[in-house]
């Protein structure tokens, strides 16, 4: 399925080797003012060009893929917007505004080397969607991850903008930031702890952390429209997302029921209860790394040794989980 909500329904296309990625987005009322500067920024965090780890990296995040920080994803506008000279209410100055109709954009890719990918054509790689996409459909595109590509992501980012701007009109607003990388959980080692992975050929996980701020009471339902369930689903749609937990989540099995009982993590039965809600995802290892690539070659694969995969996904993950939840949150309003 590559749509996702019912209220405002967001389809996702492209592959990353493809002409671009995109979406289209439904169900968006008219007259909602979009600010092109945050769409922007959420960009270049999500290819990690702004770095939020180590800022003596000058605009370039530790780790991160490099044809993710050589795209410019230029967002072009196809339909269900003009232009507004309004100045948004946070200041941000340029924007557009919706018209009520579908909104139609694409991200077009700029540094697709398919002829680098050649040898994927007859090889799965260990830990990527490659087998299971071809025993399932017959084919699969196997210019780099193709449609089980990070670079989709970039179309969901766009999309939760949006959402947000609708929400935080509401005053509910969403932060994520990256709370672990590996068992680092100091954010001020983050950055070498990934550069010691990367100098050795390989990658490690993260957990990202994310709360909503100013959801009244009454968001979600009974049953099978348990927010935390709306949430989950939402972000473990992410690539390379492994787990979801909010409120007394994984941590507190180990917790008498006397200590904890009175976390809520802003939801209870299903509903929100009006304070804030916290939540953390974890993103796995990226599977595609420099030794991997290696054993690969060792094998006699032939495998052209260019790696342009994430050593530590989760820090990219950050814009994107915003946006999911984003996406998540304006199903109900
Ligand atoms: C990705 C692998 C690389 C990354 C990509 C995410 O792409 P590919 O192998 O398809 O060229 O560069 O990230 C981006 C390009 C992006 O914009 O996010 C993966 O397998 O997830």
């Amino acid at each position: 399925m590559n749509s996702f909500g019912e209220k405002w329904t967001f389809t996702s296309f492209g592959e990353s080797h493809g002409a671009a990625v995109g979406g289209v987005l439904d169900g968006v009322p008219a007259g909602l003012h979009i600010s092109l500067d945050m769409i922007r920024e959420e960009l270049e965090k999500r290819a990690g060009r702004k770095p939020n780890l180590d800022p003596s990296l000058k605009g370039r995040e530790t780790g991160v893929s490099p044809r993710a920080l050589r795209e410019p994803d230029e967002v072009e506008w196809l339909s269900g917007v003009i232009e507004s000279d309004e100045v948004t209410k946070d200041q941000r100055t340029k924007g557009l505004v919706t018209l009520g109709t579908p909104i139609a954009f694409l991200i077009r890719n700029k540094d697709a080397r398919p002829e680098d990918y050649e040898w994927l054509k007859h090889t799965y790689r260990v830990g990527h969607a490659d087998k299971v996409y071809e025993q399932k459909y017959g084919i699969r595109d196997w210019r780099g991850g193709g449609r089980a590509s990070a670079r989709e992501t970039a179309g969901r980012v766009v999309a939760g903008c949006l959402a947000k701007q609708q929400l935080e009109e509401k005053g509910i607003t969403i932060h994520a930031e990256l709370v672990q990388v590996g068992a680092e959980k100091d954010p001020a080692l983050f950055a070498e702890t990934i550069a010691a992975y990367q100098k050795d050929g390989d990658s490690i996980g993260g957990i990202v952390e994310c709360r909503i701020d100013g959801l009244p009471v009454g968001t979600g339902g009974p049953i099978f429209d348990k927010l935390q369930a709306q949430l989950a689903f939402a972000v473990m749609s992410i690539n390379a997302c492994k787990g979801f937990a909010y409120g007394t989540g994984f941590e507190g099995v180990t917790e008498p029921g006397s200590v904890i009982n009175h976390i809520s993590g802003g939801i209870a039965g299903g509903i929100s209860d009006g304070s804030e809600i916290v939540f953390r995802c974890v993103f796995k290892p990226t599977p595609t790394t420099p030794k991997a690539l290696k054993k690969l070659n060792d094998q006699r694969v032939n495998v052209k040794m260019v790696n342009r995969s994430d050593a530590c996904v989760a820090v990219r993950a950050v814009p994107v989980v915003e946006a999911m939840t984003a996406l998540a949150l304006v199903q109900f309003l």
